[in-house]
């Protein structure tokens, strides 16, 4: 990582997110897309643009505050923000018609492969004085029949009780509540963190700008990022929410849905205890 500013910011975390996304699509090979596949797809977008423009009457000077914006985009390497943010909630939804078993949400940003394995009983990687209130998420991964899935992995990021992600923010050290926890022989699992708070997106990139500008908040409720995987089974990726949380209503990535809602219970010491269970379709 090439950010040498301690503070988070939309420098530190777009530019970030454009090497892990540019990272992770090395690994993948290309795949042929017809021609008329790109005419009927591009043509359709490009109609869209020009009917807000003709039931607008966008002028020219809105026109180059466009391009000024797009281009700083690009130079704040703000695309995987921008386009997962508003974009990629209707790409889910497509995928999601053919898929059964536990929701699905968008993947985003922030998502790092190859975090270390941990046991079913597991706490996340975290600093020795990690702030937050803790948090402990048990449940069991089935398949849709009902029965349990042994050696599942639980694929889990999630930002801290600043709302930061590691990996994407300087003053975090790597792998900070990352990692991949197996099920146990029952398929159950019970994973000790903290709880992550309500993420904003930085108000200084362009992404932030265009949401002053518009007069939208920029906020997304806290939430969990999961990939619950198992060989034999298609994986699901997805996102927990908290009841009652900030935001929950109002996401700015319109991501959240009401079957992805934990309601955790408060425990005497003041700690945290929530239940999911995952269930998966076979591939
Ligand atoms: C996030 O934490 C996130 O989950 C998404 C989808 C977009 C921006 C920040
Ligand atoms: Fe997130």
């Amino acid at each position: 990582m090439t950010v040498t500013d301690q503070s988070p910011s939309a420098k530190g975390s777009g530019a970030s997110a454009t090497e892990a996304f540019r990272a992770s699509r090395s690994r993948h090979a290309d795949t042929g897309v017809s021609s008329e596949r790109v005419s009927t797809v591009v043509q359709a977008v490009l109609d869209g643009v020009h009917a807000a423009i003709r039931d607008h009457k966008v002028s020219y000077d809105e026109f180059q505050a466009a391009k000024q914006w797009l281009i700083e985009v690009g130079e704040g390497g703000e695309w995987p923000l921008f386009l997962d943010v508003f974009v990629e909630h209707t790409v889910e939804e497509v995928a999601a018609e053919s898929q059964h078993g536990t929701k699905g949400s968008i993947l985003g940003p922030y998502y790092l492969p190859d975090q270390p394995k941990l046991p079913s009983v597991a706490r996340l990687p975290m600093r020795p004085d990690e702030p937050g209130t803790p948090l402990v998420f048990t449940g069991q991964v089935r398949d849709l029949d009902g029965n349990p899935v042994a050696g599942a992995e639980l694929d889990i990021w999630h930002a801290d009780n600043d709302g930061y992600y590691s990996g994407f923010a300087p003053h975090l050290p790597d792998g900070n509540l990352r990692g991949v926890v197996v099920t146990d022989g029952e398929g159950r699992f019970e994973i000790s963190t903290v709880q992550p708070a309500p993420y904003q997106i930085p108000t200084d990139g362009p992404t932030g700008k265009l949401i002053t500008a518009a007069g939208w908040h920029p906020w997304r409720p806290a939430h969990l990022h999961l990939i619950v995987r198992a060989s034999g089974h298609r994986p699901i990726t997805t996102q927990l929410y908290f009841q009652g949380g900030e935001w929950l209503d109002s996401d700015v990535a319109k991501a959240t849905k009401p079957e992805l809602v934990l309601d955790p219970r408060e425990q005497p010491d003041g700690s945290l205890r929530s239940e999911y269970d995952f269930v998966l379709e076979r591939a």
